[in-house]
C-alpha cells in the first residue's frame, strides 16, 4: 500500500492516479445524472440517493487508506484539520471522524474530482462546484458511538452565502442494524438551529426544537445503502446515526462542497491550519479547489 504520502496532496488540484473516473465527456456524465423525479424528491425532503459512486477496486482502496490513516504516526498526520480518534470521549461508543483525508491519502483525494460525484453535485447545487472540506466517519463492529441529529450547516455559518452540500458514501453496506444515516425529512425548511452536540446524546437537539419540530422526530427515514453507494443532503437537513450493533465496522466517506462564489465571512482560519480568506472572498486557493464546472446544467 504505497498511497498514503507525507506530502501534502492539496498541492495537487486534480487527479493524482488513474483511480477514479474525473475527465468524462458531457455525454459520458449523461449516466450520473439526477432525473427529474430525483431533484423534485431533493427539493421536497432536502436527501436524495445518488448514482453508485464507487466500485469495488475503489471501496478497497479506500478502505485501505483509511486503515493507514487510524494508525498513530502515520505519514502525513500533520495534514489533518481536525482528528478524533474517537469523538464520544466515552472509550464504550467509539466514533471515529477526522477532516483532511484529501490531503493525505490518493484516492481519498482523487475521489473529490470523480465525474459520478461531480455530475450529481452540480445539479444539486446549481453550478460549478468548490471543494469545502472532506469527512471520515467510521464505527467499529460492536460498540459504534453515534452521530447526535444535527444540520450541518450550524457548523458552517463562517461561509456565506449557504449554498453547500452534502455527499455521503458507504465504505460498507450501510443498514439499520450497523448504524446507517436517517433524516428528518422536510428540516432542510427550518430555521437554523443551534449547534447541539456532535456525539454524545442522541436527542440533545430536542431542547432547541419546537414541539412541531419535535413531531417531525417521530417517523425519520433511514438510508440503507449498498457499499459505494452514496446520499446527498441539504446543509439544514437535521441527520444522525446510531450505534453499530453488528460485527463489522460501519465506515464512510463524506464529501463537502459549495456552490463556486462562496465567500468566506471570518477573519478566522476557516478551518485548522489554513490561511485566513478574509470575509467577503470567495472560497479557493490551495485548500478549496474547483472540483467542476458544468458547460450546462440540464
Ligand atoms: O456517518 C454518519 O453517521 C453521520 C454523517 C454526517 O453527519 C454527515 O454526513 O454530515
Amino acid at each position: 500500500m504505497h498511497s498514503a504520502l507525507s506530502r501534502d496532496l492539496s498541492l495537487c488540484h486534480g487527479p493524482v492516479s488513474q483511480l477514479f473516473c474525473c475527465d468524462a465527456t458531457d455525454e459520458e456524465r449523461q449516466s450520473w445524472k439526477l432525473t427529474p423525479q430525483k431533484l423534485a424528491f431533493f427539493e421536497e425532503n432536502g436527501f436524495v440517493t445518488g448514482p453508485r459512486i464507487l466500485n469495488q477496486v475503489q471501496i478497497d482502496h479506500l478502505r485501505a487508506e483509511l486503515a493507514l490513516m487510524t494508525h498513530p504516526g502515520h505519514p502525513g498526520e500533520e495534514f489533518w484539520y481536525e482528528y478524533h480518534s474517537n469523538e464520544s470521549k466515552d472509550p464504550g461508543t467509539v466514533l471515529f471522524h477526522a477532516l483532511g483525508a484529501w490531503r493525505i491519502g490518493m484516492g481519498m483525494h482523487d475521489i473529490l474530482w470523480s465525474a459520478p460525484f461531480t455530475t450529481p453535485a452540480s445539479q444539486l447545487l446549481g453550478g460549478p462546484v468548490r471543494f469545502w472540506h472532506d469527512q471520515l466517519f467510521c464505527k467499529p463492529a460492536k460498540h459504534g458511538g453515534i452521530v447526535a441529529w444535527h444540520q450541518d450547516y450550524s457548523y458552517w455559518t463562517r461561509t456565506q452565502p449557504m449554498a453547500h452540500l452534502t455527499c455521503w458514501i458507504g465504505l460498507d453496506d450501510a443498514t439499520v442494524d450497523n448504524g446507517c444515516v436517517y433524516y428528518v425529512p422536510g428540516s432542510h425548511r427550518w430555521n437554523l438551529l443551534p449547534i447541539t452536540g456532535l456525539a454524545g446524546d442522541m436527542n440533545a437537539i430536542q431542547k432547541v426544537l419546537t414541539p412541531e419540530q419535535w413531531e417531525a422526530f417521530q417517523k425519520p427515514v433511514p438510508v440503507q445503502l449498498k457499499a459505494g453507494e452514496c446520499v446527498f443532503h441539504h446543509p439544514l437537513t437535521v441527520h444522525g446515526s446510531f450505534e453499530n450493533r453488528t460485527d463489522n465496522p460501519r465506515r464512510a466517506v463524506v464529501l463537502n462542497v459549495v456552490r463556486d462564489g462562496v465567500c468566506s465571512v471570518s477573519d478566522q482560519p476557516l478551518l485548522d491550519g489554513v490561511p485566513v480568506i478574509p470575509p467577503g472572498t470567495p472560497l479557493g486557493g490551495q485548500f478549496f479547489p474547483l472540483l467542476y464546472s458544468p458547460n450546462s446544467i440540464g
